[in-house]
Formats: C-alpha cells, sequence, structure tokens
C-alpha cells in the first residue's frame, strides 16, 4: 500500500515518521510533482496538480475538520474525502469558546486593563440570562461547545441546517428558523463549515438581527463574515465586540483593523490545533477499515460541501 503526504503549511518529516511506524508494511512518502501512484493521500490545502496526477486514490484524508479548501479544487471522480472528526479538537474548541464567553460577560477584558493600571475596582455583577449564546453549526465541534457553555448555565441556542435535538440547547433548524435563531441570541458563535450556502452568513442584516449589545466569536471560517459589517456595528455601538480566530486573509494582514480595535480580540487560528498523534491513529484506522472493506466515520458529501 502507497501513501502520499502531501499537506501545505505542514512539517512533513513527523507525520511521515509517525505515519511509518504505524503502517510498517506500507510506503509513505511526501508527494513531489511526477510521483508513482498512491492508493490514499493524506492532505492539506493540496494544489490541483497533486489531485490532476493522482489518479488511483481510494481516499483522501484530510488533517482537519474544515474541508473548504478541497471543495475548491477538482477531485478524482473515486476517492472518497475523508475529514478527521473530532481527533481531540472539540474539547480545545469547547475551551476556546468558553474562556471567549465568560471573558466578555464577567468583563476579564475591562479588569485587565484596570488592574494594568493598578486600578482596584469592582464592577456590578451580570446576569447570565441576559447572555443567551448561539452556536451557529451543531456538528463534530458546535454540539460539544454548545454542551460545554450550558454546563456554564448560559441559556444556548443552537442553529443547523436539519433540525436536531440537544440537551440542554434550544435547536433551530434550516433558513427559515435563522432569523428566530438570531433574534434570541446575544453572543454568537460560528462554526459553520465554509459552502457557497454560509459564505458572509455574518453580515449587516444578520449581525443586526442579534440583542443590542451583541457578541461575535468566530472560530470557523474568516470567509463566514463580512468584515466592514462587523466594524461598523461594533463602531455604531449594536454590536459590543469580537472574538476571532479566523480570518478571510491568514496571516492576518498587518493593515487589517483588527489587529488594533480596542474591541476586537485576535488569535492566530489556534482555537483547535490538529494533534498529530490523535490524528494519526484516527487516519491509519479509517485506512485499515477501508482495506477491510468497512464504512467509515467522517466521509464528505461533496454534493453539500462539508
Ligand atoms: P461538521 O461538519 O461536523 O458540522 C457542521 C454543522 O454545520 C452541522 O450541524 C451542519 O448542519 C451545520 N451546517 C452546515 N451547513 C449549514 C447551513 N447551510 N445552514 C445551517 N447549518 C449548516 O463540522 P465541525 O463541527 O467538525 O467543524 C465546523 C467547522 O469548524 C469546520 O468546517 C472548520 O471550518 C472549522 N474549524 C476551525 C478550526 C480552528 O482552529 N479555528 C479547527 C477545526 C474546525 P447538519 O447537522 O444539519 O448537517
Ligand atoms: C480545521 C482547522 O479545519 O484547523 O481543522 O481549521
Amino acid at each position: 500500500m502507497h501513501i502520499t503526504f502531501c499537506c501545505t503549511d505542514t512539517k512533513a518529516e513527523p507525520w511521515l515518521d509517525g505515519l511509518r511506524a504505524a503502517l510498517p508494511g506500507a510506503t509513505v512518502t511526501q508527494w513531489q510533482a511526477g510521483a508513482a501512484q498512491a492508493d490514499y493521500a493524506v492532505v492539506w490545502a493540496p494544489p490541483q496538480q497533486f489531485l490532476d496526477e493522482q489518479m488511483a486514490l481510494k481516499a483522501i484524508l484530510n488533517i482537519g475538520a474544515g474541508v473548504d479548501a478541497l471543495m475548491k479544487l477538482k477531485l478524482p471522480a473515486k476517492a472518497k474525502v475523508i475529514r478527521l472528526d473530532d481527533a481531540g479538537m472539540a474539547v480545545q474548541m469547547a475551551e476556546y469558546v468558553c474562556q471567549a464567553v465568560v471573558r466578555h460577560f464577567r468583563e476579564l477584558d475591562v479588569y485587565e486593563t484596570e488592574t494594568a493600571q493598578q486600578n482596584w475596582a469592582f464592577r456590578k455583577p451580570r446576569n447570565r440570562v441576559d447572555f443567551p449564546v448561539g452556536v451557529m453549526g451543531l456538528g463534530a465541534l458546535g454540539e460539544r461547545v454548545a454542551q460545554a457553555l450550558h454546563s456554564f448555565e448560559f441559556p444556548v441556542n443552537g442553529w443547523s441546517r436539519s433540525a436536531k435535538s440537544v440537551n440542554g440547547v434550544q435547536c433551530f433548524g434550516g433558513l427559515g428558523e435563522l432569523d428566530n435563531f438570531l433574534r434570541a441570541t446575544r453572543i454568537l458563535v460560528c462554526l459553520l463549515p465554509l459552502t457557497p450556502d454560509t459564505r458572509d452568513i455574518m453580515r449587516r442584516e444578520t449581525l443586526s438581527k442579534l440583542q443590542l449589545g451583541g457578541y461575535v466569536i468566530n472560530v470557523a471560517r474568516g470567509a463566514h463574515l463580512v468584515d466592514e459589517d462587523l466594524l461598523s456595528l461594533v463602531d455604531s455601538g449594536h454590536l459590543s465586540g469580537a472574538t476571532l480566530d479566523v480570518f478571510r486573509t491568514e496571516p492576518l494582514p498587518q493593515a487589517h483593523p483588527f489587529w488594533q480595535h480596542p474591541k476586537i480580540n485576535v488569535t492566530p487560528h489556534v482555537s483547535a490545533r490538529t494533534l498529530r498523534d490523535e490524528s494519526i491513529h484516527q487516519i491509519v484506522g479509517k485506512i485499515a477499515a477501508l482495506e477491510r472493506g468497512e464504512g467509515v466515520a467522517g466521509i464528505v458529501d461533496i454534493q453539500r460541501g462539508y
């Protein structure tokens, strides 16, 4: 069995070593133009040339949850596209989103500024029922995030394409229920996949429907958010700020206003990192199951785009 590795922005050697150790009978190589045909590909944002050349692939295994970079490419007709499911990302995402929600709700950012000036001052406690959180996307990551927020006793709303039932979460389904979801929400968390239906979903029209003082947490993809609309709604006071981990252009360009904005917190796409050992374990398990002719979790529906 031949496995080819083609991951942009990823140090190849540790992955190659890990895959070779876990699959001693397999040939594991880093892809180069003109390389031999492989049976399986382990990828992150590969170039079109890779897919054009690798015509015999049985499956393309993505080393992340989001497959938007792959969906932009022309894929070999017969290869299954398989994403990582969880692999240690859901708990990281729950940590990240809960810290952003709690930091905003408890005004920890304000305390940080004040204590930096040696100012010992209390603020009036806020009431958590006034801070309903809405999670857009109730998949592998969104559902875990919604449950974690519920454990902190925030009112939690969830929105997905199909109607869902999640303990402690008021669930809304489909475009017809988007307005009701937004109006019931003050802190909006985006955990949608990036598809033609969800691109620009956080724009003036939708963000204006959040409750006054709304707050935006984007941990999905930068292209879900229209940057100018967020900035103008924050500057007008309708929204109180944002925590953003993902951007239309990454790294975030030095001149982008998000860097300096006092009400916008920026992190460099780190809310849920791919954990190499867990991911290799999962990828190897999926390849073994496919070789036995068994089904695997995480097969991407190409028509849906996630
Ligand atoms: P899943 O594919 O498991 O879940 C996607 C969810 O979004 C599902 O609930 C789905 O609804 C819903 N959804 C999809 N399209 C629509 C739509 N048009 N309208 C309403 N709901 C929709 O994704 P994950 O939870 O695994 O990951 C979500 C995204 O998070 C990834 O695609 C990736 O972009 C991003 N991500 C970011 C990371 C970071 O470090 N910042 C790390 C990992 C992922 P339904 O349940 O009905 O299908
Ligand atoms: C992912 C990511 O999609 O890290 O896994 O963004």
